[in-house]
């Protein structure tokens, strides 16, 4: 069996995927956590584009961007998370594709300078969002994407709807529940013990911590946990 490293930033969504793909897979994996302020040279030496997530295989090996490590997991490891039906797998191909367009509207939320760009962020979220409701619709019933079985495209959004939570938790945008496919596929997900790489309380504290770090609009609303006195 292949020796598998995977080489993280801790709060890095497209790691998560990855993360999340081989633990559906029941694979054995080093999660290895590295800082993005100074990233060592090891990790430069193997990561071609300087970024997470690196899939090391046998320490030979470098496989990098979430989706081409997504395939590849889904090519050569059980169980195959893919549709068998090749129509139904050309659509959640194109599903994932959209991925880095959600993901890029949730984010735009998260970092707006100004409150008049968080307005405009804020609003935009809901035309993935009925995108994504009509597309869910013609799937079936879910919780999951393709109905009751858990897919690559289940994993690729799992972690930005998470962060459409976390969010909403700092500033309510109010919008998912308009969408009731969407909310309850989103809670499935966040409910799947795959979805998460660390404990979820823990991790939303990291979550909100980088956004105070920014110092864009939505830093001001966000409350950190209370440092416990000595
Ligand atoms: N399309 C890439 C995105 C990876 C990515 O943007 N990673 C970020 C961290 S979340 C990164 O390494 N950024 C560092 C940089 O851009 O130098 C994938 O799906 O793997």
């Amino acid at each position: 069996m292949a020796k598998y490293l995977l080489v993280s930033f801790k709060t890095c969504p497209w790691v998560q995927r990855a993360a999340i793909v081989l633990r559906e897979k029941n694979i054995d994996f080093e999660f290895r956590h590295i800082e993005p302020d100074n990233r060592p040279d090891w990790f430069l030496a193997i990561s071609p584009h300087k970024k997470v997530p690196v899939l090391r295989l046998d320490d030979k090996v470098s496989l990098f961007e979430s989706s081409a490590m997504s395939e590849f997991l889904d090519e050569t490891t059980q169980p195959r998370l893919h549709p068998e039906d090749p129509v139904e797998r050309a659509i959640n191909r194109a599903w994932t594709d959209y991925v880095p367009t959600f993901a890029a509207e949730v984010t735009a939320v998260a970092y707006a300078d100004t409150e008049a760009d968080y307005n405009k962020a804020k609003e935009r979220i809901t035309v993935p969002f009925e995108r994504l409701e009509a597309a869910l619709a013609k799937q079936g019933k879910g919780p999951f994407f393709n109905g009751s079985k858990y897919s690559l495209v289940d994993a690729s959004y799992a972690p930005f709807l998470q962060r459409y939570f976390y969010l909403d938790r700092i500033r309510p945008l109010g919008h998912i529940e308009k969408f009731p496919r969407l909310k309850a596929w989103a809670q499935a997900l966040i409910a799947r013990p795959s979805t998460h790489s660390f404990p979820e309380g823990e991790f939303e504290a990291m979550y909100r911590l980088n956004l105070k770090k920014r110092n864009k609009y939505l830093a001001q609303f966000v409350e950190l946990p209370a440092v416990a006195a000595e």
